[in-house]
């Protein structure tokens, strides 16, 4: 028998085809009808059914006891956390809770929807997340210049004749905020038209590889070369005056800002040649079509927040925003953007102890340790984690797992006993993967095509199984306060109105409003999108090309782009006046740290499936034969890494694909971590970059965790 379904592991959502005898998968395919995905997959997806049948996956909750885990029913399960929670919030207020949302919850409507009651019905909890640990920037930039923090421009890879790339590695991680399954003939299409792809990252990566042009940029400098890129384009008057000059505002702002970052400025910070940078924006302003895009290297850094923004601008003042080939706003079958601007949501409170602004409703997940360590009102207490792995995930994690063990209280949501949840009272085991019913509702709306596809569940669940959206709502109905008022009300209502619907019903009412939807037009009462209709289309549907949506999808008050935010041009100036900083001294021997991505890799949790991880030790230490012959380290010899924060010991990678004075090593490992769970990433455990990074190393702007370009040492291992 065939099963079509998309793909939920990352934010490609490719298409699968997959055999199956009604019990066990005989075989994953991709699926050569799905309009977005055209019979693209990686190794990726047949790891499905390794997760699927993995012993090691939880199938019951379990409780932490003086004897170890213990298995304990669902409604004992939830019974005891809820009144422990309701204890902690008695004695200590609701403050004083806290929830992690990690990166798989994106990929699962059932959750998405279901959070935001959960966390209504605890009352004001600290609310964390992975997005500031990832792409908090992009929704900055959005918000700030767009007036929507979803409001993300996607590169219109398909159509564009210049992609300049900063920062991201779409050839390993099938890209991001960008989705673009088949991305590799993508971006080789663009060359067959006669156009260039330019990549700019500290290492020369699989994407690097084939493209037209490479070069090495100095982790965290990216902030110079974009505004150097600006300046060129203003000084010699490359800018476009066109139909978007009268949809922006602050252009001069701008001009005035980058006047004096010259490329001769540039390129010592930056280590690109000043007349390099002076091309490439001749070449940009030149093309008939350009997009840069600029993902998580340039996210994850110090200067996060102003490389989004300065990417944005730079699309925008050479004319290549909202126009075919640019950077365009997609038009999903299910929004993402609402009517309501976000403008305000930042700074509305900030975090106890560093005092972090607040973004839409988050706090940085940088402060989340030191928010259950530092004493006094409001330190966390109880943490609720779902779907993520923050020791392995976040900065600092050795420290995060020693706040772990003080907390009251710790729940986890998730299918493994893994370096996190083995600190937790209680984990949750949901059904997963192919057990669950898939739309994407956040990827669609970052797609270069909009597209719209439903998989049903292929295998029934465990007569007893959960789903995430059950267990949650289990727990919202247990946690809640007994309060009145009008509030409370509207949220008790909601809330049992969504459990009424279920996430499939939600979904079907949210086709049906929407801009394809049978209840948005007359003309459509009889053929528009309805559940029922996407379930008649199981490869899904094609909805077209991104097309303009300027100026009405536009949130500012002024209905604007907003190419220099206030937010931005004073944090640009803090940083001008800072000056260069980072430059290594003439007996510095230090290097600057970068992460990387691997194809057969998915962040902190995939590595428990033996043909995923199987082969050579992918969690080694790259460096430049230089800089390994100048300390005396060979290929594969163990070297120990030291950072202010903590230190790891791995083999050492001799490779001329990074830049020298940088190295490079993969996050997502560490399964040393002794009462795990997961007998394959075991015996593949490697070690944790964020055991190095230092938890106070954050983009100011944002509170975005600042990985790129932290200082490590790397010296032979077993030697003081
Ligand atoms: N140094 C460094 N650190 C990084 C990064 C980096 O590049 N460098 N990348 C960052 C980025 S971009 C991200 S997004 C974060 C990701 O970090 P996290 O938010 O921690 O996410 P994952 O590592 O993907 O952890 C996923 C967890 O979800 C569980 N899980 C999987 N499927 C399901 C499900 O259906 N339901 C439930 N309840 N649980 C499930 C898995 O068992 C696993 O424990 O890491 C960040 N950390
Ligand atoms: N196979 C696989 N796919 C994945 C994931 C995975 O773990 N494995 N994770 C998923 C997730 S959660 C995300 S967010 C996306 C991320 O998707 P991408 O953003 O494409 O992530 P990376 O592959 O980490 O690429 C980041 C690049 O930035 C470079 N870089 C580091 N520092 C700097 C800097 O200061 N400046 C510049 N210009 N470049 C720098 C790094 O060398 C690296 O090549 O991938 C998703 N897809
Ligand atoms: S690229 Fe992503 S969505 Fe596509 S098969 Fe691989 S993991 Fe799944
Ligand atoms: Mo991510």
């Amino acid at each position: 028998m065939i099963h079509f379904r998309a793909c939920n592991l990352c934010e490609a959502i490719c298409g699968l085809e997959i055999e199956h005898d009604g019990e066990r998968v005989l075989k994953i395919k991709g699926d050569p009808l799905d309009p977005l995905s055209q019979g693209h997959i990686c190794p990726k997806a047949v790891a499905l059914k390794d997760i699927h049948e993995d012993p090691d996956r939880l199938r019951r909750p379990v409780k932490r006891t003086a004897r170890g885990w213990e298995e304990i029913s669902w409604q004992a399960a939830c019974d005891e956390i809820a009144a422990r929670t309701r204890a902690i919030r008695d004695e200590f207020g609701s403050r004083s809770l806290a929830v992690y949302l990690g990166n798989p919850t994106v990929h699962n409507y059932g959750a998405i929807l279901f959070q935001r009651p959960f966390v209504q019905a605890l009352g004001r909890p600290q609310v964390f997340s992975a997005t500031s640990v990832d792409q908090l920037p992009h929704h900055y930039a959005a918000s700030f210049m767009l007036g929507h923090s979803m409001l993300i421009p996607i590169p219109d890879v398909d159509r564009t004749n210049f992609v300049l790339m900063l920062g991201a590695n779409p050839l390993a991680s099938n890209g991001s905020i960008m989705t673009a399954p088949g991305i590799r003939k993508r971006l080789k299409a663009i060359k067959k038209r006669g156009g260039r792809v330019i990549v700019i990252d500290p290492r020369r990566t699989e994407t690097a590889g084939i493209a037209e042009e490479h070069h090495f940029i100095r982790p965290g400098t990216d902030v110079w070369l974009l505004s150097a890129l600006l300046n060129v384009v203003f000084e010699e008057n490359l800018g476009d005056s066109g139909r978007l000059a009268g949809l922006s505002v602050n252009r001069d702002a701008l001009e005035k800002l980058v006047v004096d970052v010259t490329p001769e400025l540039a390129a010592p910070r930056t280590g690109i040649k000043a007349e390099t940078i002076r091309g490439l924006a001749r070449d940009f302003a030149a093309s008939d079509t350009a997009v840069c895009y600029g993902r998580i290297g340039v996210s994850t850094q110090r200067h996060g927040g102003l490389c989004q923004w300065l990417i944005n601008a730079l699309n925008v003042v050479t004319g290549n925003f909202d126009r075919p080939g640019g950077a365009m706003l997609t038009h999903p079958a299910v929004g993402v953007v609402g009517r309501e601007s976000t403008l305000g949501h930042r700074g509305r409170w900030k975090s106890r102890v560093r005092q972090l602004p607040e973004f839409d409703g988050q706090l940085p997940v940088a402060t989340m340790g030191e928010e259950i360590l530092a004493p006094g009102e409001g330190r966390i207490r109880a943490l609720f984690t779902n779907a993520g792995n923050p020791v392995l995930s976040t900065p600092n994690g050795r420290r995060l797992e020693v706040a772990l063990q003080r907390l009251d209280l710790m729940v986890s949501i998730d299918i493994y006993v893994n370096e996190t949840t083995r600190h937790a009272d209680f984990i949750l085991p949901p059904a997963c993967g192919l057990e669950v019913d898939h739309y994407d509702l956040v990827f669609h709306a970052f797609a270069v095509r909009n597209t719209t596809k439903f998989s049903p569940a292929l295998f029934a669940p465990a007569p007893d199984a959960l789903y995430d959206w059950q267990v949650l709502d289990e727990l919202t109905r247990r946690v809640r306060r007994k309060k009145r008022g009008l509030a409370e009300i509207r949220a008790r209502t909601a809330a049992a109105l969504f459990r009424w619907l279920t996430p499939s019903g939600i979904l079907d009412l949210g086709l049906k409003i929407g801009p394809y939807g049978a209840w948005g037009s007359p003309a459509r009462w009889f053929n528009g999108l309805t559940l029922a209709r996407l379930k008649r289309s199981p490869h899904g549907e094609d909805l077209g090309p991104l097309e303009p949506k300027l100026p009405g999808s536009l949130r500012t008050p002024d209905n604007k782009i907003d190419v220099a935010p206030e937010i931005f041009r004073t944090r640009f100036k803090e940083v001008l006046a800072e000056g260069a900083t980072g430059d290594r001294g003439p007996d510095d021997r230090s290097f600057e740290l970068i992460g990387r991505r691997h194809l057969r890799s998915n962040n902190s949790w995939m590595h428990n499936s033996l043909r995923l991880i199987k082969g050579p030790n992918r969690c080694t230490i790259l460096m430049h034969p230089n800089d390994a012959d100048r300390l005396h380290l060979a290929d594969a010899q163990p070297v120990r890494v030291t950072s202010g924060v903590g230190e790891v010991e791995l083999p050492l990678e001799r490779s001329e694909d990074v830049m020298p004075g940088v190295v490079s090593m993969p996050h997502g490992f560490g399964h040393n971590r002794p009462g795990t769970r997961m007998t394959i990433a075991e015996k593949h455990a490697g070690v944790s970059i964020n055991d190095l990074t230092d938890d106070q190393a954050i983009d100011p702007l944002t509170g975005n965790a600042a990985f790129s370009g932290q200082r490590v040492t790397v010296a032979p291992a077993g030697i003081a």
